[in-house]
C-alpha cells in the first residue's frame, strides 16, 4: 500500500473546521476575492444541488443519466476487461443515482468488485452506506469520507485489486482547466498501468443552453451560492448579510468558462469569529463557482496530457455529454 505524502499527513492533523477556516480566510484576504465551491457542499448544500439537479434547465444529470441508463451494458463491458476482480471506486458520488445502473447492470452479471464511493460530505457517505446494501442485495459497498486523494490513498492500502475510478457529473468541470489536468495527472499518480478512469464532462453547446442550467428561474443557484455564506456564518461565527449579496453568473462561449460570482450589494464589513474583518465595496465580487465546459478534442488533450490513454466515449442523443473512458 501507499504511504501517506507531507501534505497530506500535515493536513490529517488539522481537523475540518481549521482547514475550512484556514481556505475561507485566504480567499477573502486575496484579490479578487474567493471562495471554494467544494465547500458549497453541507447538508443543506447537498439538498439544494438536489432540488438543482430537478430543475428544468439543469441538463447536465440529465444527460449523464440517459447515458448510464441507455448504455448501461456497454460501459460495463468496458470497465469488468478481463473479468478479473477490480474496485470501482467513484470520486464525489453524491447520491449515486447514475452509477446506480452501473452497480445493478454488474451485479446481474456477477461480477466481482467492491465498490467504494468516496465524498467530501459526511452526509452522503453514511446515507450510501445504509441505502445502497438494500437497494442493491449483495453489494459489497465501503463508504470513505473525505478529501479524494486522501481516501484513493486509503483505498489502496486497504486492496490492492484493479481500480476503476469513477468521476462522474463533470465534477472535473469545477476546476480550471490546468487544475483539472494536474488532478487527472495526481490521479494518474494513484493508479497502476491498466487501471481506469470513466470521467463525465459537460460538453460545449449552445451558450444560452449553458448559461440558463446556471441561472435557473426558480433561483436555486443562488440560493446554492448564498448557502456558503450562512455555512460560514455558521460554522465559522461569521456575520454574513445574504441580503447584502446577489448571484450573478457567466459562460463564455469561447474557453468554455461558466462562472459564477456573489456580487456585494452595497459597502459594507463582514467579521469572521470575532478577529478578521473584511470589507466588501458595493459591486465587488467573489468568486465562487466555475463550472468548465469542454470540447471532445480537449477531453482526450486532457487525458493523454495526464498520462492515460483514451479508449471509449459513450454520449448522450443530444451529444451535450460526454463519460469517457481512459487507460491508465
Ligand atoms: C457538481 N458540479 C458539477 C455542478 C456544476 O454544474 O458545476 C455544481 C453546480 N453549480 C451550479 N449548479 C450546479
Amino acid at each position: 500500500g501507499s504511504t501517506l505524502t507531507q501534505t497530506e499527513l500535515n493536513d490529517s492533523l488539522k481537523t475540518k473546521i481549521d482547514l475550512f477556516y484556514d481556505d475561507v480566510i485566504a480567499g477573502l484576504r486575496s484579490t479578487p476575492k474567493r471562495l471554494n465551491s467544494k465547500y458549497f457542499y453541507d447538508a443543506n448544500g447537498d439538498k439544494l444541488f438536489q432540488e438543482l439537479m430537478n430543475s428544468p434547465e439543469y441538463y447536465p444529470t440529465n444527460c449523464e443519466l440517459e447515458i448510464f441508463s441507455e448504455k448501461t451494458a456497454e460501459i460495463a463491458n468496458a470497465i469488468i476487461a478481463d473479468g478479473d476482480a477490480f474496485d470501482l471506486i467513484e470520486l464525489g458520488a453524491g447520491d449515486a443515482m447514475k452509477s446506480t445502473y452501473l452497480l445493478k447492470y454488474l451485479l446481474s452479471k456477477n461480477a466481482d468488485f467492491t465498490y467504494l464511493p468516496i465524498d467530501i460530505s459526511e452526509n452522503v457517505i453514511s446515507y450510501l452506506n445504509i441505502t445502497l446494501p438494500v437497494t442493491l442485495p449483495g453489494l459489497q459497498i465501503t463508504g470513505l469520507n473525505g478529501e479524494y486523494f486522501h481516501m484513493l490513498t486509503k483505498a489502496a492500502s486497504i486492496s490492492s485489486r484493479r481500480k476503476v475510478v469513477l468521476f462522474l457529473g463533470s465534477n472535473i468541470g469545477n476546476m480550471p482547466i490546468n487544475d483539472a489536468i494536474e488532478f487527472c495527472r495526481e490521479l494518474r499518480k494513484h493508479l497502476s498501468q491498466g487501471d481506469m478512469a470513466l470521467i463525465g464532462m459537460d460538453l460545449k453547446k449552445d451558450p444560452k443552453v449553458v448559461l440558463a442550467a446556471y441561472n435557473d428561474k426558480a433561483g436555486i443557484t443562488k440560493k446554492f451560492n448564498l448557502n456558503l455564506l450562512t455555512r460560514i456564518n455558521r460554522e465559522l461565527n461569521a456575520n454574513f448579510d445574504i441580503t447584502k449579496f446577489d448571484h450573478y453568473p457567466t459562460y463564455d462561449p469561447e474557453t468554455g468558462a461558466c462562472k459564477s460570482y456573489l456580487i456585494s450589494t452595497v459597502d459594507q464589513q463582514v467579521t469572521i469569529n470575532g478577529k478578521e474583518t473584511f470589507t466588501f465595496l458595493k459591486d465587488e465580487y467573489i468568486y465562487m463557482e466555475i463550472s468548465q465546459k469542454f470540447t471532445v478534442t480537449q477531453t482526450d488533450q486532457i487525458a493523454t496530457n495526464a498520462g492515460f490513454t483514451p479508449v471509449g466515449q459513450f454520449f448522450d442523443s443530444k451529444k451535450w455529454f460526454i463519460d469517457a473512458i481512459w487507460v491508465a
